[in-house]
């Protein structure tokens, strides 16, 4: 049985079914993943650098307006298929939900309505000093030029400086999407993950919580990122191919193309 043909029994054999995705399901909308180069504005800049809390101290003018550049791009671009296929499933009846390491909105934007963002979110924003949740008008979401730089907003509670709402390195995952992400996971008879590279902790560990709660996993990714478990199975190719691939031969979504996948 090809690979392929694994997942698909997988998944007509499963009810609740888990997504946990990375970069590379918004990869194919235009939003460069953690490894690719950048383009445009932000060429020599190294990201590594810039999503740091000791970066924001250093220059919250620069981190600022490197966020506001980003979410601009991601205003820009649209879900791919790889997200929109995944409301498809639950339309046709599986239990699905979203665990997601992504900041951007995509899987909201395609239709899913259960997501858990373990690293925060683009559109969210905090204090840097009392942590108080923040709101920004959309005055304060004008998009730098090339150069510019813009000062974050002030906490109207503390007067601090407004960070993005987003996890950075060392800093902990928000306690309650990292409980639901568990609770999920640790209860769903398949995991399906899709474009993470899996280095980054605690999240990496969640394939590996799926398997040992004796659930199937499926990788979709341009590489081979599998760990070797007889209840795993990877797909290599694109997500925006395979999950819609994946829908087709289940028997959801559009007909399958005469030189398609199966
Ligand atoms: C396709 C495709 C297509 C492409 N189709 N596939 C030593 C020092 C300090 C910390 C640590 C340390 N050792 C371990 C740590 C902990 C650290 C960690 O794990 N570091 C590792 C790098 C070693 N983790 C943390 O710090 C976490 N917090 C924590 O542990 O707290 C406790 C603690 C306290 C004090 C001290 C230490 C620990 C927090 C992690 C926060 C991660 N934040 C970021 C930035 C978010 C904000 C922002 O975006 O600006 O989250 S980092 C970045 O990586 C981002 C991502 O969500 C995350 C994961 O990346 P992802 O999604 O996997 O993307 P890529 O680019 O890596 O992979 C893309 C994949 O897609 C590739 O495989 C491609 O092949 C594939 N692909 N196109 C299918 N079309
Ligand atoms: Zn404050």
């Amino acid at each position: 049985m090809s690979n392929m043909q694994r997942a698909t029994e997988a998944l007509r054999a499963s009810k609740k079914v888990v997504f946990f995705t990375g970069a590379g399901i918004s990869a194919e909308s235009g939003i460069p993943t953690f490894r690719d180069k950048l383009t445009g504005l932000w060429t020599k800049h190294d990201p590594e650098r810039l999503e740091t809390a000791a970066a924001f101290r250093e220059n919250p003018a620069l981190i600022w307006s490197w966020y506001l550049w980003r979410r601009h791009q991601v205003g820009q671009a649209k879900p791919n298929a790889a997200h929109l296929a995944i409301p498809q499933l639950s339309n046709a009846g599986w239990e699905v939900s979203v665990v997601t390491q992504n900041i951007d909105d995509l899987h909201e934007r395609a239709g899913s309505s259960q997501v858990v963002h373990l690293h925060g979110s683009l559109m969210d924003v905090k204090c840097f000093a009392c942590h108080r949740p923040g709101k920004l008008t959309p005055a304060q979401l004008g998009i730098p030029e090339e150069g510019q730089l813009i000062e974050p907003p002030r906490c109207v509670r503390c007067n601090g400086k407004l960070r993005p709402g987003v996890v950075w390195f060392r800093e902990n995952l928000p306690e309650g999407a990292w409980r639901s992400a568990v609770r999920l996971v640790k209860n769903c008879d398949l995991l399906i993950s899709v474009g993470t590279s899996g280095v980054v902790m605690p999240a990496a560990d969640i394939p590996n919580m799926a398997l040992a709660a004796g659930a199937t996993v499926i990788h979709v990714n341009l590489e081979d990122v599998g760990l070797d478990a007889a209840d795993e199975i990877m797909l290599t190719g694109a997500a925006g191919v395979f999950l819609p691939a994946l829908l087709r031969a289940l028997g959801v979504g559009a007909p399958l193309p005469p030189d398609g996948l199966t």
